[in-house]
């Protein structure tokens, strides 16, 4: 099903399901779903040749630190070849903790383009707002974890911009206090801002801060990541309760209600079958009754909460509730 050309106002959430894109800040369109490549393995260049050929998905979520960024590069190229526009596929990237400090920005982004084979991104992120030292332990040891300079980073992803190799730059996993830091010196707004979002973990402080500076918001995890460590949402009796009574799947249902929320979302899947079920989510709303039945889960919890990669017992993040700003 291919992606076709309407834009959204974020006022009424529930009369924004037969659309399937957003505008953000700059005026450019994101596609309102997005696949995402995270633990795509060495399937991911067939994987992102098939979802934009066959199944009409037009963006694509990758990150230096997945390790597939060549076989995405593969599957982008294919897709070209095979007749897509690069002008219409919306590729997103993500800059790494080890790459946190100014000097490293472009040298980390140019490595992005080379692996993609690509010459710009329309979109490029800061993963996440920590450092970490190169050969970082998981869980980190202490001086593993470094002091950020922020600002200096963001001016080169400002550059990023003003040189046109990026249209957009964005953030991830920032919580209110790191945006409101951030927007005092930015002279680019964040336009995307992306954090882990479904229906376990609503993440309403940072939605409703981006929704008043109108930075729009890219929901990751849109299923509950589903690993083995994870909540397992697909099977939720709620959820399971919803798509029973709207004829659709607990995946389907989960990704509605992100886009029902305003946001775009970007479930990963390798499935050839769930990648087409997880685009099939057009032309038909989720009742404000389900909607909200949806948005009531309770026991609220992130399923990443960055304890492995940042928190250490004796600095400089000693829980994850300080890395997250007892927000
Ligand atoms: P998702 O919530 O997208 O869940 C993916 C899991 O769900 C996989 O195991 C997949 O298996 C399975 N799945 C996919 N579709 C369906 C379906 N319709 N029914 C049942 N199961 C399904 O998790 P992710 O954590 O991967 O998040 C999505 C993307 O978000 C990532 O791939 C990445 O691009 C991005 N992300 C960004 C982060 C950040 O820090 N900025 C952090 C985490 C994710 P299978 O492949 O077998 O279908
Ligand atoms: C290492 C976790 C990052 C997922 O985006």
């Amino acid at each position: 099903m291919a992606q076709a050309e309407m834009i959204v106002e974020q006022d009424y959430p529930w009369v924004w399901a037969s659309h399937n894109k957003f505008k953000l800040l700059s005026g450019n369109e994101i596609p309102a779903i997005g696949l995402g490549t995270w633990k795509a393995g060495d399937a991911a260049g067939d994987v992102v040749f098939n979802a934009i050929v066959q199944d009409g998905y037009r963006h694509v979520d990758t990150a230096q630190q997945y390790a597939v960024q060549e076989e995405v590069g593969y599957g982008l190229r294919a897709a070209m070849d095979a007749g897509i526009e690069r002008r219409d596929i919306f590729v997103t990237s993500k800059l790494w903790c080890t790459d946190m400090s100014p000097e490293r920005v472009r040298p980390a982004f140019n490595r992005t383009l080379n692996e993609l084979q690509l010459d710009y991104l329309d979109l490029y992120m800061i993963h996440w707002p920590f450092r970490l030292r190169d050969g970082a332990s998981r869980p980190p040891k202490p001086g593993d974890v470094l002091d950020v300079d922020m600002k200096a980073v963001w001016k080169e992803m400002e550059k990023l911009v003003a040189d046109k190799v990026v249209r957009e730059i964005g953030i991830c996993n920032f919580t209110v206090k790191k945006l409101e830091s951030l927007l005092s010196y930015a002279t680019i707004m964040p336009s995307v801002c992306q954090v882990e979002m479904h229906p376990g973990w609503r993440n309403d402080k940072i939605l409703n801060t981006c929704r008043k500076y109108n930075i729009h918001v890219t929901a990751y995890s849109p299923l509950g990541s589903q690993g083995s460590q994870t909540r397992d949402l697909i099977n939720d009796e709620t959820v399971k309760m919803v798509a029973k009574r709207v004829s659709k799947t607990p995946g389907q249902v989960l990704i509605k209600w992100a886009l029902q929320r305003g946001t775009s979302t970007i479930p990963k899947s390798t499935n050839p079958e769930r990648i087409k079920e997880n685009i099939e989510v057009f032309g038909w709303d989720l009742p404000e009754l389900e909607f909200n039945a949806l948005s009531s889960l309770p026991d609220q919890r992130r399923e990443l909460d960055g304890a492995e990669l940042f928190v250490c017992p004796e600095e400089p993040y000693k829980s994850v509730e300080e890395l997250w700003d007892y927000e």
